[in-house]
């Protein structure tokens, strides 16, 4: 038996990572009787064009991240409300890794869709690349930046005072570069590898976003596995989540350095004070994410307020 798993990232990245372990498990605990056939970024389209495939069955398994999900799935845009996750990482490990009550919510949203939701995993705080200085939202004004697809994006931007504009993963660089954007916003590690870095002159951290992706399955798929096999799938996606945190601290903490060392790209961390700005800002998006996807979007966004604090609480942080 083969199985297909479809990447949102290129070879190299953290979803690479992350898919490269899986298969390694895979096929070890199957005795080589179940081979996975990994497909990175480009190789099969758009993020959106995955979650088609995985949802008709064309692949079996594939990155979904909620920057991108948010048209088909609008709850899961939760993930998307900045400021909103803890930054005590750790916390939002524990909370999309296996809180039953978050999963509860979204597994039959994804369902409805044709998806088995497998898994959720955090990649790294978001930074923000820019061609101009933003400390505020005023500096933010006539400011173009490419957010990823799902429609919460778009408000979250607007309330901080810039001009949002989706586009696909493929075209950031070529858009920097042309100037028909002014800045974009992706974890460290992927600023690194697909070299946003060298068409921009700042890299600010507001601390207001870790991105998050699912990991998805057909859902026929996945209903008609054998116990034997189900079980493998399980297992290996709960084995995953210490696996993958820990990938992804030391490729955002690498590529960094990376950057230190082959740019003089400027680095800029906003304080508490300027953080406090957006963050207020961030509350219209929270009452933008209830608007578009009443009770059900605000079960998900309570039960994920509450897990992160009761996380937060125990953690003493
Ligand atoms: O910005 C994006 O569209 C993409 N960024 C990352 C880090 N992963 C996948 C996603 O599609």
């Amino acid at each position: 038996e083969s199985w297909k798993f479809a990447l949102e990232e290129i070879d190299g990245s953290v979803q690479d990572a992350y898919a490269e372990a899986f298969k390694k498990r895979i096929e070890e605990k199957s005795g080589g009787e179940v081979t996975v056939n990994i497909y990175p970024y480009g190789t099969l389209g758009t993020s959106t064009q995955l979650t088609e495939l995985a949802a008709n069955g064309a692949i079996q398994f594939a990155n979904a991240s909620p920057g991108h999900l948010g048209k088909l799935i609008p709850e899961i845009q939760v993930l998307s409300i900045p400021y909103l996750l803890s930054q005590n990482n750790e916390c939002n490990k524990q909370v999309l890794g296996g809180s039953e009550v978050i999963y509860e919510n979204l597994d039959e949203k994804f369902e409805n869709q044709g998806l088995k939701l497998l898994t959720m995993y955090p990649e790294g705080q978001m930074v923000w690349t820019t061609n101009k200085k933003i400390t505020s939202p005023e500096d933010f004004s006539n400011f173009k930046i490419r957010v990823m697809t799902s429609p919460l994006l778009v408000r979250a931007y607007e309330a901080f005072g810039a001009n949002p504009t989706p586009m696909p993963y493929s075209e950031v660089y070529s858009g920097l570069q042309l100037g028909q954007i002014d800045g974009q916003v992706n974890p460290i590690f992927a600023i690194e590898e697909m070299k946003f870095y060298e068409v921009q002159d700042y890299m600010i951290w507001a601390g207001q976003q870790q991105f998050t992706t699912t990991v998805v399955a057909n859902y026929g798929f996945y209903d008609g596995l054998s116990d034997e096999h189900r079980q493998l799938v399980d297992s290996t996606v709960d084995e995953m989540v210490d696996v993958i945190f820990k990938t992804q601290d030391q490729y955002n903490k690498e590529r960094l350095e990376k950057i230190k060392q082959t740019s003089d790209i400027e680095m800029i961390h906003l304080n508490e004070e300027q953080r406090a700005v957006f963050a207020e800002r961030a509350k219209q998006v929270e009452k933008k994410f209830v608007e578009m996807t009443g009770d059900s979007g605000e079960k998900v966004l309570n039960a994920l307020t509450q897990e992160i604090k009761s996380c937060e609480d125990k953690m003493g942080s």
